[in-house]
């Protein structure tokens, strides 16, 4: 174990502000420019995206009406469950396992977020992670792919409607990934994206409905699939935009990431993005251990029990409490000046 490591009961707490030495590369915000001399550049709209993301929110829209009017009980309550398999392949796998390696999954467990992730249709994990740990290192600059500083509508959806700033590129080539890129399991769901993707998040949600429960394919495709998948886009989304934006900062003022608790509800425990930012090596991405709004928190904890989850990564109270007094806003419950004693 490195020296600035040391075990606790519910995991290992960092003592020092480093990330996982494995990983020097990433993580740590390396004071690149907020604002780039850097190279002219235009902004290229791809229509493609355009088309598909507006037909897939009409579409959406829709689902949405026949959830409430049309849709059968066990179809909603099967659009819900996909929705918290899909999230936790975002959160507990491809964020809080792979971009941040916030803790470690057995294969089995590993194989339940590579499926999961798959359903989630956010692109493979290796080049969800590449974009993540980008984001993380160069917050808010041109070379963070959904760089808050363009804007709501930029960090929210027209990152993906564009091509990428030169700079993420360029940027991203430096990050480390030799951890992800060596890894069989994600080498697979790389390898064979175009494949497994449509049937994990498109075919089997739509057909299940229908032949298990003898749902119209017209419900199962809007309200399963359609409305349940871009529903779970939009909710990741916030993250990069309401909590880059609204909400309180009280481990670190200096930077956009907020304490959002309706983000946190929708994005299963990822609106607490100030937290987050602060200390991205945490695996409950938030201070309270409560699972306040943080179901992802709680799926991960259920792992840890049954031995399937190991090495979970926290941050000690007492380094907390440095940091907010430091650099907080003065909003903390327990630790700013104006609530001491
Ligand atoms: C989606 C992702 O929705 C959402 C991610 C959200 C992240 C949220 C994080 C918040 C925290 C976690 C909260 C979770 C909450 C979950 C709640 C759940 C309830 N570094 O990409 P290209 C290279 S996806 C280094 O084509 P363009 C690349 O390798 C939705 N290199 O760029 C390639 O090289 P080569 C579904 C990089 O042409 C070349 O550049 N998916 C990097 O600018 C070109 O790559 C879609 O809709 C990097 N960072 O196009 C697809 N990036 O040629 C959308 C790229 O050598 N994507 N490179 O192979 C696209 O269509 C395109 O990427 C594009 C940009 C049009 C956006
Ligand atoms: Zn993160
Ligand atoms: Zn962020």
């Amino acid at each position: 174990m490195p020296p600035n490591v040391t075990s606790a009961p519910n995991g290992i707490q960092y003592e020092d502000e480093t990330m996982d030495p494995l990983i020097p590369s990433i993580e740590k915000y390396d004071g690149y420019p907020k604002q780039l001399p850097g190279k002219e550049y235009k902004r290229e709209l791809v229509w493609r995206n355009i088309i598909l993301f507006a037909y897939l929110h009409l579409a959406a829209l829709y689902g949405a009406y026949l959830m409430l009017t049309a849709a059968s009980w066990p179809t909603v309550i099967w659009a819900i469950v996909l929705y918290h398999f899909s999230g936790w392949g975002i959160t507990a796998g491809a964020h809080r396992l792979w971009a941040h390696r916030s803790y470690k999954a057995n294969l089995p467990l590993r194989m339940i977020l590579v499926l999961f992730n798959t359903l989630a249709f956010e692109n493979h994990v290796i080049e969800w992670a590449r974009d993540h740990r980008v984001h993380h290192k160069f917050s808010e600059t041109n070379a963070d792919p959904h760089n808050a500083n363009r804007g709501f509508f930029f960090s929210h959806i027209g990152w993906l409607l564009c091509r990428k700033h030169p700079d993420v590129i360029s940027k991203g080539k430096g990050i480390e990934m030799s951890d992800l890129e060596n890894d069989p399991l994600l080498k697979f769901q790389r390898k064979y994206y175009l494949i497994l993707m449509p049937i994990v998040c498109f075919v089997v949600p739509t057909v299940i409905p229908v032949y298990l429960w003898g749902e119209t394919w017209t419900n199962a495709w809007f309200v399963a699939t359609l409305f349940r998948y871009t529903f779970t886009l939009n909710m990741t989304w916030l993250v990069n935009s309401a909590a880059h934006m609204w909400g309180q900062r009280p481990y670190d003022k200096f930077i956009n990431p907020s304490e959002n608790l309706s983000v946190a509800v929708g994005a299963l425990g990822e609106g607490w993005h100030n937290y987050h930012h602060t200390f991205p090596w945490d695996y409950k991405t938030a201070e309270l251990g409560n699972y306040r709004a943080n179901f992802t928190t709680a799926f991960i904890d259920f792992f840890a029990k049954i031995g399937w989850a190991y090495e979970l990564k926290t941050v000690s109270e007492e380094m907390v409490r440095r940091r907010v007094q430091r650099t907080g806003d003065g909003t903390h419950e327990k630790y700013s000046h104006s609530h001491k004693g």
